[in-house]
């Protein structure tokens, strides 16, 4: 795969492609970064931005990762000492989870969000502007409740972080596009270069194939889960035998998550998946692309219960490194 295709594989947005393919002809020494707001388990959403990191440090980027204790604090995530408490534990998940040591920098936001310069950036970025245009950026990161001021401040923050971090490529989920849309808009105006972005797709709702996978509704896999939670929880899955299932009743699109979880979290970290079916129903089938397991499924040479089986197995594979690692912290 050549560099550009493993920097932009399973993205679902890349602003700019121009850009990025700037930064692909040239990856040494060139920074990437995810932000997250710390919370004690890692569940399958942090991973999906953790694999597009994975990707990029085999790319040759060295790997900055954002403990983000201010914004998880103006987003009303708890006290600040709970929430610096969780972030090293995350941290331990992360490099479990593959993040290699050496190529990672793991940076508190409180390390130098309260920098008078930083602070001072804020307050210019906050006239540059508008209310309307920040709470906007917003909207998908912040929960239901109504909008606090802290809520408009977070965006710009989290744009500035792009230019403190220093870093070539920002990272995240498709929820994040808005604030990056925002920092591209107005760090000029501050004379700071803009940078591309990179979004990884939201996978649906376990159970049901529509809206999102969340870990405040719904069912939702973490780095907690044993390997009987897994089970049962990818049992209870929606899986169509097709990859593009008809709306709901009600008219909503709706996924195969278990597809989904295929495609962005199974085939990414391991080259071959190998189903294992008794001799009677066929013997065991390897793959070694996501593309080839999908039409297997469609076509009805694949059962949903033995797609399944192996998705669990595979899950189980890939958490208990993490998991693991918060056992022993814990105990
Ligand atoms: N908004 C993210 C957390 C976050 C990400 C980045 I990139 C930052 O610079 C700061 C915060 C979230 O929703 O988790």
């Amino acid at each position: 795969m050549d560099t550009y295709d493993l920097i932009t594989r399973n993205a679902e947005e890349v602003v700019t492609e121009e850009e990025v393919e700037a930064l692909a002809d040239d990856p040494d020494e060139k920074r990437a970064y995810v932000g997250y707001e710390p919370s004690g388990v890692l569940h399958l959403g942090h991973l999906l931005t953790a694999n597009k990191l994975i990707d990029l440090q085999d790319a040759g980027f060295d790997i900055v990762v954002l403990l983000a204790d201010v914004h998880a604090y103006l987003n009303g995530k708890g006290t600040f000492e709970e929430i610096r408490e969780t972030a090293e534990q995350m941290r331990e998940q992360f490099l479990a989870y593959g993040l290699d040591e050496n190529q990672t920098e793991f940076v508190y936001g409180s390390s130098y969000q309260m920098d008078e310069e930083y602070v001072l950036d804020v307050h210019q970025i906050e006239l540059e502007t508008s209310l309307n245009r920040a709470q906007r950026a917003m909207a998908e990161i912040q929960g239901g409740e109504t909008a606090k001021v802290s809520h408009v401040v977070y965006p710009l923050m989290q744009a500035l972080d792009i230019e403190y971090l220093d870093v070539d490529l920002a990272v995240g989920g498709l929820d994040q596009r808005k604030v990056h849309m925002l920092a591209r808009e107005e760090l000029p105006s501050l004379d700071y270069d803009v940078r591309p972005a990179l979004h990884t797709p939201i996978i649906a709702d376990l159970t049901t194939g529509e809206g999102k996978m969340s870990s405040s509704e719904g069912v939702t896999i973490s780095m907690e889960d044993t390997a009987e939670e897994l089970e049962e929880k990818v049992n209870s899955a929606f899986c169509p035998p097709t990859r593009d299932p008809e709306p709901a009743e009600d008219g909503t699109e709706r996924e195969n998550p278990v597809l989904e979880l295929f495609q962005y979290h199974v085939f990414p970290r391991f080259a071959t998946v190998v189903v294992e079916r008794p001799d009677q129903y066929g013997g065991d089938i390897t793959y070694d692309d996501y593309e080839d397991l999908a039409e297997d499924l469609e076509s009805g040479e694949l059962h949903p219960a033995d797609a399944k089986g192996t998705l669990a197995s595979y899950l189980d594979e890939l958490i208990a490194p993490g998991r693991d690692r918060l056992e022993e912290l814990r105990a």
